[in-house]
């Protein structure tokens, strides 16, 4: 596949299996027009947007992340695969976020302060939309006076936080001690992401969960919110 040119392939005439693949090959190659149309034609072809996104797109990032790892792919060539992973996102964004329900509960979710990674951010935000909350999206490098003024702007019910970098997911805690400091800390649902967190580290920092990927997240915000709305009945 690889030394094939790209623009010679008719994604259409591939099978499930050689479309997925060859999709891997262009998030790889960060070829955006041609990862659209594959979600395109999966989508036709009757799949779902969750599995398009778990099988074509979450798969091919984590190939892009074992060659940056290794020294094989490098910032610039990853920006483009995160960009063409974001222009199959936006194809899928409207099907995930399909609700019609009332929303269930409002989250603010942001990237903290120094990490500019949100391809996970931006799937959390889309899989909690699909669950039935509203979304408020802060961003990459949100400080802790930013949270909070957001805090403050819309009262959301959870506050999201995600850190891609061992090195910024201390400022998690800079957020929660902050929200402790002013007497707030008990008045949000605090969950927390990323690919170096764990749940022991969840714990450690004062926060209500730590979510493993976005399914996760979207189930534990649901489970959550009916805890609350049931303690305010
Ligand atoms: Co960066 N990067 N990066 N990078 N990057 C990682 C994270 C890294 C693991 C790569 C590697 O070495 N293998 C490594 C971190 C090492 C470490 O800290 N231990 C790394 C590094 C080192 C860096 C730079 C420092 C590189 C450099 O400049 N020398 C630099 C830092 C920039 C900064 O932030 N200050 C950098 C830059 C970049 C790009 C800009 C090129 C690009 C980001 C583009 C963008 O996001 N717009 C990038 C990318 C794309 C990656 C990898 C390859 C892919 C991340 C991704 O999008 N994954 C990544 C390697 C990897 O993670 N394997 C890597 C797909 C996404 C769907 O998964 O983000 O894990 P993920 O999200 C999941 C879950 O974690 C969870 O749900 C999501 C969906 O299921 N989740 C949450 C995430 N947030 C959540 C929040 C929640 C709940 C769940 O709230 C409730």
């Amino acid at each position: 596949m690889g030394s094939e040119d790209p623009e010679n392939i008719d994604l259409a005439a591939l099978d499930d299996a050689e479309l997925v693949d060859q999709m891997h090959d262009d998030l790889y190659d960060g070829l955006a027009d041609e990862i659209v149309t594959g979600t395109r034609i999966l989508l036709d072809r009757g799949w779902g947007p969750e599995k398009i996104l778990s099988d074509a797109l979450v798969e091919g990032m984590r190939i892009v992340g074992v060659d940056f790892r290794d020294g094989i792919l490098f910032v610039p060539e990853v920006l483009l695969s995160a960009n063409a992973m974001k222009a199959g996102m936006a194809v899928l964004r409207p099907l995930l976020a399909e609700t019609g329900a009332k929303p269930l509960g409002k989250v603010v979710i942001g990237t903290v302060k120094g990490d500019i990674h949100d391809i996970g951010k931006n799937l959390v935000g889309m899989m909690l939309e699909g669950a039935g909350f509203e979304v408020t999206d802060l961003g990459v490098n949100t400080d802790a006076d930013k949270f909070i003024a957001a805090l403050e702007e819309h009262k959301p019910d959870i506050l999201g936080m995600s850190a891609l970098l061992t090195t910024t997911m201390p400022y998690m805690k800079v957020v929660i001690r902050a929200l402790e400091e002013r007497g707030i800390r008990d008045d949000y649902i605090v969950l927390v992401g990323g690919a170096p967190l764990n749940e022991e580290f969840g714990l450690a920092i004062g926060a209500d969960a730590y979510c493993r990927d976005a399914a996760v997240a979207a189930e534990t915000a649901r489970a959550f919110m009916e805890q609350r709305i049931a303690a305010r009945a």
